[in-house]
């Protein structure tokens, strides 16, 4: 389902916004918003590195009954409780079997990792998710398999005994001389002495399979439907740019195919694919099937260089929009998916300083955008993790900092020094009004209350003379609201009848260090604060 269909079922509750406490001298506003809890599509994701996240067997590996435990901190299916983030859906990174700790070689693609538990911890999982109408999608790693898994050692022994047209043979991408453009290990020799490589960009211990050969489509296609009648709600496709390497054409062909498959099973799966490439590719891809917007993200990504000033406010809601409507010309029913950082990333709380309103000001810019804002767990707590000298992204997918009795630990192959984490705790931070996993619950309070963001298209207006200060009107089925970002320092009062034709009658809440104020047409916004307006 897309921008302009869905079921809205409305239901009222109270929001309170409180003004941060260290601007005491504002008065509190009580407010009452008017929210929507839809069913569709467009919901807060939450990424879960399982094997990070929390352990409940005490063997110091994250597991899905920590997933379970932990849901209540995620979403406790009461919308009126304050007390969970609100997260509308989680996106599990591989759960199937694999002998690596980050799971994304994979040996058995119809169980459960036993670190992580059992297939009835799973369902367990699915159920949980469901009463608190919460979308669980896992991640699907086709590209490759692991060099462990049964199909990859059937092939290798009968390339061995000559039977290169063996079944299992021909699931793997393979030649008999490596070819340029692509990297190539050696795979085994037949009999007569021919030598077979395999594909595998990745890693040698990721062999890539071969997806012209319908036996592979088949079981692709057998894979999909396992997992949708288990009764997740869609998938994360990982690596889709290696399906077929440096095809972009072909890899749009294959993905027509395997959003269709899961469309067959599920007609409203939620699909989502990493091609990790610049804006042109990722728009071409997108009229298929939904894609992460990389350009975002990063330390070379959008929502960096307007919290940094390097871009202005004007500048980054200009691209927001042209962005939107070039996807939205590929696939009018596209969904964007914003987020600032994920597990092959630097933590973004490391690049952005939580003290300096930094964080604050990044989670203002993306999740008060178009789509599917995806949250990268830890990063609402401003965790950190980078690779800095060292060469490995266990860095980047270490232990969340629960700060209680969890016996969750960082993963092996980790060396991150731990006394780098000054931003506190799950536990340190909840009962702080400022702190940033409480600035992250209102974000995603304002986004359910007002449907407009998630779902509008997106018209940006022109604060120019200003770096710090813009923002865009979002029309969602001619209903208008309208958001509007300080990203730096000082307060700016603006007189919006100078920027725009509509009228403006009420603050449906901000977020932020301070606070915003509508005085007929005057709006005056805080410093490293956000607000929306209808
Ligand atoms: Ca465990
Ligand atoms: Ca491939």
């Amino acid at each position: 389902m897309g921008v302009r269909s869905h079921i809205l079922y409305p239901v009222f509750f109270l929001i309170t916004l409180f003004a941060a406490a260290n601007c005491s001298q504002y008065r509190v506003i009580d407010k009452e918003l008017e929210c929507e809890a839809v069913i569709d599509n467009y919901r807060t994701y939450y990424e879960i590195f399982v094997g990070g996240f929390s352990d409940t067997n005490k063997d110091g590996s994250g597991d899905l009954q920590g997933v379970i435990k932990r849901l209540d901190y995620l979403n406790d299916g009461k919308p009126n409780s304050g007390k969970s983030l609100g997260i509308e859906g989680i996106w599990l990174m591989p759960v199937m079997p694999s002998p690596s700790y980050h799971k994304y070689d994979i040996t058995d693609y119809y169980g459960i990792d036993p670190k992580y538990g059992t297939m009835t911890d799973f369902e367990d999982l699915i159920a949980e998710c469901n009463k608190r109408g919460i979308a669980l999608i896992i991640d699907l790693v086709l590209n490759h398999t692991s060099v462990q898994h049964p199909w990859f050692i059937n092939a290798k022994q009968a390339i061995k005994e000559g039977n290169t047209d063996d079944r299992y043979a021909k699931y793997y991408a393979k030649e008999t001389m490596k070819i340029t453009g692509k990297t190539w290990h050696k795979f085994e020799t037949t009999p007569d002495g021919t030598q077979y490589y395999y594909e595998g960009n990745f890693s040698s211990v990721m062999p890539e399979l071969d997806m012209d050969n319908p036996d592979v489509r088949r079981e692709i296609a057998g894979i999909v439907k396992f997992w949708l009648d288990k009764g997740i709600s869609g998938f994360r496709l990982d690596a889709v740019k290696y399906y077929y390497y440096g095809e972009d054409y072909r890899n749009i062909q294959f993905l027509k195919w395997l959003n269709d498959e899961c469309k067959k099973n599920k007609s409203d799966a939620y699909v989502v694919a990493e091609n990790w490439s610049g804006i042109t590719s990722i728009q071409n891809y997108y009229e298929v099937v939904n894609c992460f917007d990389f350009g975002m993200s990063g330390t070379a990504g959008d929502i960096y260089y307007t919290v940094s000033g390097i871009e202005s406010v004007t500048e980054y809601a200009g691209r927001l929009a042209s962005y939107q409507k070039r996807v939205l010309g590929k696939n009018h029913q596209a969904i964007l998916n914003p987020f600032v950082s994920n597990h092959d990333m630097d933590r973004a709380a490391g690049f952005l300083d939580v003290g300096e309103y930094r964080m604050h000001t990044a989670a203002n810019l993306y999740m008060l955008s178009s789509g599917c804002p995806f949250i990268y767990y830890g990063e609402e707590i401003g965790m950190k993790g980078s690779r800095g000298t060292e060469p490995t992204d266990a860095n980047r997918r270490l232990a969340m900092l629960w700060g209680d009795n969890d016996t969750i630990k960082d993963p092996k192959g980790s060396a991150y020094d731990r006394a780098k984490q000054t931003n506190g705790t799950v536990k340190s931070q909840l009962p702080k009004k400022t702190s940033l996993v409480n600035h992250y619950k209102k974000l995603i309070r304002l986004r359910k209350a007002n449907p407009e963001i998630a779902r509008g298209v997106i018209e940006a207006l022109d604060f120019s003379e200003y770096t710090a200060f813009g923002g865009f009107i979002s029309d969602y089925n001619g209903s208008k609201a309208a958001v509007f970002h300080n990203t730096g320092e000082k307060e700016i009062t603006v007189n919006l009848q100078n920027y725009t034709d509509m009228n403006f009658s009420v603050v449906r809440g901000y977020a932020g260090k301070g606070r915003a104020v509508l005085k007929g047409p005057l709006l005056a916004v805080s410093g490293y604060t956000s607000v929306i307006l209808k």
